[in-house]
């Protein structure tokens, strides 16, 4: 870890986090910034910049967002050439991802519950962080209720269940086929006759083709609306972070159909395409909640930008 000096014990805690973050990150990371800088290299010259463009590029970043990263570093070095390598790159990631750093809130209100409608293609982690946002919201006092929504698949029922079960979370759920739209109503319903803070409905994830899987999702969208239309809701989209760019095709899919409150970015701790994080916020600014950074209940955390980069920027040496 870079410039840290003399560290309170709160610090050491917050830095054993960070550290393991970096663990999680560690494909990555490795990806990213492995053997290119040393502490005691503080120039950054014009071979390193060459490497680090051609690594950015490799990790999904987008060239956009490379060319911004190596113009401005260039520049920062010019200016400042004896400043830590790390630090610089750090000043110039920080404002990258900054503005998509914005917490999930769930607004106190008298009507309840809340909707966290959760959606996203099959097999990017949704019923998983579904378990994992469940406990977390349950720990800070709600009450939760889980819709089985995703109809589609038996196993997906189930997968939910036994989660609830384990967890002393009550599932709605009806027979495998049914009409996804009714289970959440149904649900919608329980949540409010229960006063249950925030209700978590699953969702399908792959319907014979993508138009089919986007109406659903729109008609989904306006069960909310018919159980009652001033029904806060957070539509959540799950993203796999090892698909690369192709978690952002879904993205914007998704965002074009029916309107992304907020991003998931799951399996962080799989793969070296955690860039992918930097390219969705520049392309297209949707505030990232949490990341996946493994299977475990606790292993959903919120995104927070300046971790996200210290966790990428542990030096290799320390
Ligand atoms: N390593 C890792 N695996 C994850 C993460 N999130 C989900 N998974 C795994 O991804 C697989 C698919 O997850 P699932 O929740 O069933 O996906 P769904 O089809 O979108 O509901 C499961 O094996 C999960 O354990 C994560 O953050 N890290
Ligand atoms: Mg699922």
């Amino acid at each position: 870890m870079f410039g840290f000096k003399k560290k309170s014990a709160k610090e050491s805690e917050e830095n054993t986090e960070r550290a393991s973050l970096s663990d999680r990150l560690q494909r990555t990371r490795s990806g990213l910034f492995g053997g290119l800088f040393s502490r005691n290299k503080k120039v950054i010259d014009n071979a390193t910049l060459e490497e680090l463009e051609d690594r950015l590029i490799m990790a999904d970043i987008g060239t956009k967002t490379t060319d911004q990263v190596i113009q401005l570093l260039k520049a920062e070095s010019k200016k400042n050439s004896d400043a830590n390598p790390l630090e610089q790159l750090k000043k110039v990631l920080l404002p990258a991802l900054e503005p998509v750093e914005q917490a999930l809130t769930i607004p106190e209100s008298d009507k309840k519950p809340f909707l966290i409608l959760v959606i996203g293609v099959n097999g990017v982690g949704k019923t998983t962080t579904i378990g994992k946002l469940a406990k977390r919201l349950q720990n800070e006092g709600k009450k939760v209720m889980l819709a089985a929504g995703d109809t589609f698949r038996a196993a997906a029922i189930e997968q939910l269940q036994v989660w609830g079960e384990r967890n002393k979370i009550t599932v709605v759920a009806q027979t495998h086929g049914s009409d996804s739209g009714a289970v959440i109503f149904d649900a919608l319903e329980s949540a409010r006759a229960n006063n249950i803070d925030v209700l978590i409905a699953d969702t399908a994830g792959r319907l014979h083709n993508k138009d089919n899987l986007m109406e659903e999702m729109k008609k989904i969208h306006r069960i909310g609306d018919k159980f009652d239309p001033d029904l806060k809701r957070e539509v959540l989209l799950v993203l796999d972070a090892g698909t690369g760019q192709n978690a952002l095709v879904q993205a914007k899919q998704f965002n074009e159909s029916v309107g992304v409150d907020g991003i998931v970015l799951t399996k962080l701790d799989g793969t070296a395409k955690g860039g992918i994080v930097f390219s969705l916020a520049d392309k297209l600014n949707i505030p990232i909640r949490f990341i996946g950074v493994g299977e475990q209940v606790d292993d959903l955390r919120p995104f927070n930008a300046s971790e996200f980069i210290d966790a990428l920027l542990v030096s290799d040496e320390q």
